[in-house]
């Protein structure tokens, strides 16, 4: 609220300018995370309020928005209703979350002809506020990774029904391939479906971006398991110092790809030269901590062997996330006690009587309406029992029996009920 003050104009008509909108908040994907990990640690983020109208008709400025970079493929919910709020998939993608709060409007807007020094003014428009629920979508369960020629869309042919390109050159695979694998035994109930990924083959200096492997690093960062092929049968190459070589390309494209959790796979188990070399490799991988399965994909030789380990594996790895988000929502329930809010129309409210001669009303709008009203101002509040009164709330307060003394609280504003 704010007067003109000039000189040779004693009586200056109203000029207080609107408040600035609060800042908003906004998600957005980016390249640079791999993960949701950092919301663990912080799950509350508040922009900045707009600053205050001022005289001469200024309106104040706008509060700084926030933005959140998440990873892509996150999905974003309403924490209450579960509704989907964005889906981000593409870099720089961008969602808003919550808007700020329209910044209330100054005195010059209240005057009237009959009303020329109006003292009301409006307070800003409450911000936004919600829970969220964040997800990151896996692209598939399994990632296969190995050298060129290996045999992994050979592998993924024969436990899907996917039909990838084979063939005995290298990088025969140019684009990910999909399949369904339906893995577990069923009749013990263990059995389920689950998603298998055939990328292009890998060659040192991948992690830096020489054959193919870059672009689709990315795509099995979004795994759960990898099954590792190397070709027992290359006799002008050492199957050990391949398995060693992509291992070190994957930790250094990322770290957290290099502990992942992996299966080896020594492939061509009906060529000699394979059989062979198969002890050696066994004794060496085993020494380092892996489960090794000799197989040939080819001939379909111990391939359900391994598709039943990868599942239990998966089964055992869901299972430990499950409890761990259990566990969390438990840990978050406690930190956030409060009540339980439920979805509701933008007009719908209730009056409670708390205690003898205390009522809580609530309601989006009407919660609304009375915070922007200013309690000093005689003019705004008349205006607010207007608006009472036309959308039913003051009738619901006098049928819950409210008397002149009586507190009704909004939110955080209290009144007392008059005449
Ligand atoms: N003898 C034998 N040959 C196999 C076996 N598995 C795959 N091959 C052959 O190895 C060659 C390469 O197989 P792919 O499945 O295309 O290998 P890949 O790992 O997908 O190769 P890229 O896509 O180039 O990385 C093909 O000629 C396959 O027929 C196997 O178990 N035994
Ligand atoms: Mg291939």
């Amino acid at each position: 609220m704010h007067f003109r003050r000039e000189k040779y104009y004693p009586l200056g008509g109203p000029d207080g300018g609107d408040g600035g909108r609060g800042g908003s908040i906004y998600f957005e994907a980016t390249i640079d995370l791999n993960t949701l990990i950092d919301y663990r640690y912080r799950q509350q983020f508040k922009a900045e309020p707009g600053t205050p109208g001022a005289g001469q008709k200024m309106h104040g400025a706008k509060g700084e928005d926030i933005i959140l970079s998440v990873p892509c493929g996150t999905i974003i919910r309403d924490g209450e209703t579960k509704e989907l709020v964005g889906d981000l998939t593409e870099i720089g993608q961008r969602v808003m979350v919550a808007r700020g709060g329209r910044g209330g409007l100054g005195n010059v807007h209240f005057a009237t002809s009959t009303r020329q020094a109006p003292k009301e003014s409006q307070k800003g428009e409450p911000g936004e506020e919600r829970w969220l629920l964040l997800e990151l979508r896996l692209i598939a369960d399994v990632g296969l990774v190995g050298y060129p020629n290996a045999g992994k869309s050979t592998l993924l042919s024969v436990v899907s029904a996917a039909h990838p390109k084979i063939a005995d050159y290298p990088f025969t695979t140019l684009e990910p391939n999909l399949g369904v694998v339906e893995g577990g035994q069923p009749r013990y109930g263990d059995g389920y479906s689950f998603v298998m990924a055939d990328i292009p083959g890998l060659i040192e200096g991948a992690a830096q971006g020489v054959g193919l492997g870059h672009e689709f690093l990315r795509h099995i960062r979004r795994t759960r398991v990898l099954l590792h092929l190397v070709d027992g049968s290359a006799l002008d190459r050492d199957p050990w110092e391949d398995f060693l070589a992509i291992n070190r390309e994957l930790r250094d494209y990322d770290e957290e790809l290099g502990q992942r959790p992996q299966l080896v796979v020594y492939n061509k188990m009906d060529l000699p030269e394979a059989q062979e070399r198969w002890p050696d490799f066994k004794k060496k991988a085993e020494a380092a901590g892996y489960r090794v399965f000799g197989i040939s994909a080819a001939a379909h030789q111990d391939v359900d062997e391994l598709i039943n380990e990868t599942s239990r594996l998966l089964n055992e790895i869901m299972r430990d996330e499950a409890e761990r988000a259990a566990t969390q929502v438990i840990s978050d329930l406690r930190e956030n006690e409060g009540p339980v809010l439920r979805p509701q129309a933008a007009d719908a409210f209730t009056v409670l009587k708390v205690e003898d001669g205390v009522f809580v009303v609530s309601g989006k709008r009407v919660e609304r309406m009375v915070s922007m009203t200013d309690p000093e101002s005689e003019e705004g509040m008349d205006r607010l029992q207007v608006q009472l009164e036309k959308m039913g709330v003051t009738k619901a307060i006098e049928e819950a029996g409210v008397k002149v003394g009586d507190v009704v609280r909004f939110n955080k504003t209290e009144l007392i009920w008059g005449e």
